[in-house]
């Protein structure tokens, strides 16, 4: 049984999307631990609710970025992680935090990776007249948003879109391809080539 930990800053729906999907699809895995870095993120009732165990690691009582991350590493480290989820988690983390958990540390990044690294990505999306949108989980790696690929789904943009219209079509897809990605990590499932992630029975890696 493989322990996951999810980390959060808001309000964490692909974390309950993960926590349904572990449930009902019988993963050969428990969701060990919900951590985030802000008091208030309400995933965090969701998961005391589920009683999932859950830790809060402010970064506003940290002066620096490896300060923070020493602390919330030996936080995720308690609940002996075999895969480390970033759920809607916030905060830049710091070369050191990021090769501790290499190969076992993914996101989901609310663009079509390489496009929109970064914050605020439908409004540029948006602005770009892209046609397409979506979302990507990849592997985290000290260069931001740039790590290996594990899978994508596509949206279209449509006429009238607002930022909030198209960050709630890529949300539902995102509910879909996270639990999905983070299944096949947990059952071994990848393998990684430099920047190509493939998946070893050859399923889908895009979801259109
Ligand atoms: N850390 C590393 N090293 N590499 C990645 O690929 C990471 C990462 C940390 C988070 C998620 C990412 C996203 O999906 C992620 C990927 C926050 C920021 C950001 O600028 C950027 C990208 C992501 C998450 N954060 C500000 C900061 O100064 C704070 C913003 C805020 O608190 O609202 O850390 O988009
Ligand atoms: C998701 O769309 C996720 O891709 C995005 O924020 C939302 C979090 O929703 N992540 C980022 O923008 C990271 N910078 P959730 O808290 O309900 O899962």
């Amino acid at each position: 049984m493989k322990n996951i930990v999810v980390l959060i800053s808001g309000r964490g729906s692909n974390m309950e999307a993960i926590v349904q999907a572990c449930a009902t699809e019988g993963w050969n895995a428990r969701i060990a631990a919900v951590v985030s870095n802000r008091p208030d993120a309400a995933g965090l009732d969701f998961a005391r609710a589920r009683g999932i165990a859950t830790a809060v690691v402010d970064h506003r009582g940290h002066a620096s970025r490896e300060s923070f991350d020493a602390e919330l590493q030996r936080s995720v480290d308690a609940f002996a992680p075999d895969v480390v989820a970033l759920a809607g988690f916030m905060r830049i983390l710091t070369p050191g935090f990021v090769a501790h958990y290499a190969g076992r540390l993914i996101n989901v990044h609310p663009s079509l990776l390489p496009a929109f690294t970064g914050l605020h990505t439908h409004r540029r999306a948006l602005e770009s007249g892209c046609k397409a949108a979506g979302t990507t989980v990849h592997f985290v790696t000290a260069d931001l948003d740039h790590g290996p690929i594990i899978a994508q789904a596509v949206v279209p943009v449509l006429p009238g879109d607002s930022e909030e219209t198209l960050a709630a079509r890529v949300l539902a897809r995102e509910h879909v391809l996270y639990p999905r990605a983070l299944r096949w990590l947990v059952d071994d499932l990848l393998r990684v080539d430099g920047l190509v992630v493939r998946h070893t029975r050859g399923e889908p890696q895009l979801l259109v």
